[in-house]
């Protein structure tokens, strides 16, 4: 099958007096930033649920606020401990409605959770790859201090981290049912030997995967199976995501009497293949869809290793779906896959409701990383910039402001000590993160520190609320100032008025700088001895970047 109705003009490059590149002839323009969405209608949406029933009703504030006080208080029993819905969901990027990425999507059950909570609009994941990301978040270390950088190793073959005690586990060990559905840590991780009750999480369900598949990709020419996008399957049902949300939906209609739990679910979706059915394309009319705007010539200020650290990969360049007028069909494929995904939390959250335990639970939505749709001339990760970097971090429940907004960065590095502080365990020491329970209580209470994210050994980039500062293995830089430049499109790292910016957001840069574990592969670029690695292959420097590597 296929996306219907997407008839457009040729792709054209012209620049508008914003410099902004329109390549698919669309017919609105795409606002400058988010923040000045207008206001979506929702009420079509095919699953919307009862949004309102999660809210806080200002009659029962004080309730919320007595609550938070009691669970901020240390050695809570058992009975008292809130629970803890941990839903993950896999390269979102910031089209979501409530950081309003892409001014047309449509996530009204984010929404719900972001009205009952805080949303984090400054958030960043510590690595833009699935396997360091989660790792980092679960370990609540950072890819610089343990060495994982890439798709593989699994932690707990690396030395030292064998019985390093997880978030979850950490729950375990407080008392609580921890349940795991659908993609929580990379895929294939644990092993298949390890993923049974007892290990990591107290009860294991579907993990499911990216299934069903059409017999051949929908996309004439795909580079990869897996990089792919369209209408597809039939029904929702068909969807291992959707089964993923049925576990969960089915663990909390049987949630323990005597315990507090942590379930966790992961959903796949929007990463590739982009597939969902019809009625989610339908919520995206490509005749008025727009694509996001890229400036013309953006890499020409970006340093060589910028394109290092996404040298070859199986995600296509702007210039390959601009060519093969697939760029508005990913977007829309990918609008429609968020939505999908959007749907099966609003399913987790309906069933939360219908528990009877809304009221006594965490909820927490994170994406491992962000995703480029064409933005600095590539789609994909793996890469230091806003559209890689930037995650929806929504969290809601006891103890937490209702419909706010952070500003301040945050970390999902800091999730792991935040929800312990949330649910009042005992602080674990030696964590990286922080809590961020000063800003779930007030939002704008400052915080000092920046967030930071790693891509390969010594490449970070640095995000305060005005600048991103990059710093790449060589010593190569960027500095953008997110006030006047929020799409990142003007770099000033070579003008010498802006070396003490620099030098003051480069004191936030790790001090360690662990090596890549042993068994570290996939996605791994490496500078050693003056010669750059991708995946163990030196790069030519003299190379110029792949146009569309397989
Ligand atoms: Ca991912
Ligand atoms: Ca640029």
């Amino acid at each position: 099958m296929s996306v219907n109705g997407t008839r457009r003009p040729p792709a054209k490059r012209r620049s508008t007096k914003t410099a902004c590149v329109k390549l698919s002839g669309l017919a609105r323009e795409f606002p400058s930033f988010a923040g000045i969405a207008p206001r979506l209608h929702h009420d079509k949406h095919p699953l919307r649920g009862s949004p309102m029933r999660l809210s806080l009703r200002p009659a029962f504030a004080w309730l919320w606020t007595l609550a938070a006080t009691l669970l901020l208080t240390p050695n809570i029993s058992a009975a008292e401990k809130p629970n803890v819905l941990f839903i993950a969901i896999d390269d979102l990027n910031d089209w979501v409605t409530p950081l309003s990425g892409h001014p047309q999507v449509k996530t009204p059950h984010m929404d719900r959770i972001a009205r009952r909570g805080v949303t984090f609009k400054n958030a960043h994941c510590q690595s833009p790859l699935c396997n360091p990301s989660r790792t980092s978040l679960m370990s609540g270390l950072r890819p610089s201090t343990t060495g994982v950088y890439a798709l593989q190793p699994w932690l707990r073959t690396v030395e030292g981290f064998e019985d390093w005690v997880m978030l979850p586990q950490y729950f375990e060990q407080h008392g609580y049912v921890t349940m795991s559905t659908g993609k929580v840590y990379h895929d294939a991780y644990p092993p298949a030997e390890d993923r049974r009750d007892g290990p990591e999480f107290t009860r294991w369900g579907f993990k499911g995967g990216f299934h069903p598949r059409p017999d051949r990709p929908i996309v004439p020419d795909a580079t990869h199976p897996l990089v792919d996008w369209g209408v597809f399957p039939e029904r929702d049902e068909q969807q291992d995501d959707y089964k993923v949300a049925s576990w969960a939906v089915e663990q909390l209609k049987n949630l323990p009497e005597d315990k507090p739990f942590f379930l966790a679910m992961g959903i796949r979706h929007p990463h590739v293949p982009l597939y969902a059915t019809q009625q989610w394309f339908d919520l995206y009319p490509p005749d008025t869809l727009f694509t996001p705007p890229v400036l013309p010539g953006d890499r020409n200020d970006t340093p060589d290793f910028s394109w290092y650290l996404h040298w070859k990969l199986p995600e296509p360049r702007l210039k390959w779906v601009a060519e093969r007028r697939q760029w508005i069909k990913k977007v829309r494929a990918y609008l429609a896959s968020v939505s999908f995904a959007d749907a099966m939390v609003g399913r987790a959250l309906d069933a939360l409701e219908a528990s009877g335990e809304a009221d006594n639970t965490i909820v927490v939505l994170w994406s491992d990383h962000g995703y480029h749709l064409g933005e600095k001339l590539i789609t994909g990760k793996n890469t230091l910039w806003r559209e890689s970097t930037r995650v929806p971090l929504l969290i809601a429940g006891p103890g937490v402001s209702a419909d706010s907004r952070c500003d301040q960065p945050a970390e999902l590095v800091d999730l792991y000590p935040t929800l312990v502080d949330l649910a009042g365990l005992p602080e674990r020491d030696g964590l990286d993160g922080v809590s961020l329970v000063p800003q779930l209580q007030a939002p704008t209470t400052p915080r000092t520190r920046p967030a930071i994210t790693t891509h390969g050994p010594h490449n970070h980039s640095v995000v305060t609320t005005d600048w991103r500062y990059i710093q790449y293995a060589d010593g190569s830089k960027e500095l953008y100032d997110l006030k006047r430049d929020p799409r990142e499109w003007h770099n000033l790292a070579r003008d010498p008025a802006y070396e003490t910016k620099i030098a003051e957001l480069a004191q936030y840069l790790p001090a360690q700088n662990a090596a890549p574990v042993p068994g570290s592969k996939t996605r791994l670029v490496e500078l050693k001895d003056g010669t750059v690695y991708w995946q163990s292959e030196a790069i030519d420097p003299n190379a110029p970047p792949p146009a569309n590597p397989k």
